[in-house]
């Protein structure tokens, strides 16, 4: 009966066909999502690591669902996963969506101008908020050091002090953490991001501690140089001011020499006329 109705009437027809094409598109949605790689480029420090994502001038994720129904652009929705607001919100970041001639697919690029350290985590793309997938933005773990909160690539200690060496690590996936300290080959920490020495000695612990994390897209260090003083360092300094003293004494007896000379020469060999 109702297929009679819509060759009869034009206008109720494609009003039915549109109702129709809405039923379908939230039952046949079909989304993927490419995943992106990021390899990050070392900015070139010797000691510490710095990294930027900033040689990356842009960083795009791909949406594409394929439907049985209409698709509009405002099908397609991007957020930041634990977040419910667009990920348009940020103003590095555009969408350009592209629907294929006969409505029935689309393909949605999120754009990341100058991706930043923030976008290390996953963008998800929603079609009509019936399907959804996950646009991965993933990179090779990303890794600072600190002790006592600061960034550190030099650290001086007195031997008989305790530190504990922080080591962060970002990266999507995670990845693993190793410790190894360059002057005990044999020494072997891993999966702590903890690194705590207690009591350190310059021939046990002065060096670099380097810590290095792994994921399938990449490896990445960071390392500190742990500046344990040699337990008779603080001879130098006295050293120094012993060095000086005599130093002041020779001039001070030449002086002396030199001055009871000339007296003698001007006097006629006589000390005592003063
Ligand atoms: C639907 O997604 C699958 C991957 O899950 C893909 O292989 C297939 O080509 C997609 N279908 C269409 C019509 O795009
Ligand atoms: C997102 O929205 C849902 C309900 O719509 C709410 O339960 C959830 O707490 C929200 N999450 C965030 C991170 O705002
Ligand atoms: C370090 O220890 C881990 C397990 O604790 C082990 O898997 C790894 O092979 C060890 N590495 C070295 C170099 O000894
Ligand atoms: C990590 O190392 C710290 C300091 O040595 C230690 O207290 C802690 O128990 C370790 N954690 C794990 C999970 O091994
Ligand atoms: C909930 C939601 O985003 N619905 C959208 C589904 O797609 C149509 C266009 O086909 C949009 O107008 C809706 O906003």
């Amino acid at each position: 009966m109702s297929i009679m109705f819509a060759c009869q009437s034009p206008i109720a027809a494609a009003v039915l066909q549109l109702l129709l094409a809405a039923v379908m598109s939230a039952q046949h949605i079909n989304v993927t999502v490419d995943d992106v790689s990021v390899s990050l480029k070392d900015s070139g420090s010797l000691t510490g690591e710095k990294y930027t994502l900033g040689k990356l001038k842009r960083l795009a994720i791909t949406c594409r669902a394929s439907s049985s129904g209409v698709l509009s652009p405002s099908s397609f929705f991007w957020r930041l996963e634990n977040s419910n607001s667009s990920a348009t919100v940020d103003a590095r970041i555009t969408v350009d969506t592209k629907l294929a001639d006969n409505g029935l697919s689309g393909t949605s690029v999120l754009n990341i101008n100058y991706p930043v350290k923030s976008d290390i985590t996953n963008f998800v793309c929603i079609v009509n908020q019936t399907a959804s997938a996950t646009g991965r933005f993933l990179s090779a773990p990303l890794l600072t050091m600190k002790v006592d909160g600061a960034n550190e690539y030099d650290v001086a200690m007195w031997p008989g002090e305790s530190v504990a060496i922080l080591c962060l690590v970002e990266g999507n996936p995670m990845g693993d953490i190793r410790w190894t300290k360059s002057v005990d080959p044999a020494f072997n920490l891993t999966n702590n991001n903890t690194l705590y020495l207690s009591s350190v000695s310059y021939e046990a612990d002065r060096g670099y501690i380097t810590c290095a994390s792994k994921n399938r897209y990449g490896e990445n260090t960071a390392r500190l140089f742990l500046r344990v003083k040699s337990p008779l360092s603080f001879l130098t300094p006295l050293v120094a001011i012993g060095c000086e003293i005599v130093a002041i004494l020779v001039i001070v007896v030449v002086y002396e020499l030199y001055n009871k000379r000339r007296r003698q020469v001007v006097d006629g060999d006589d000390p005592k006329s003063e």
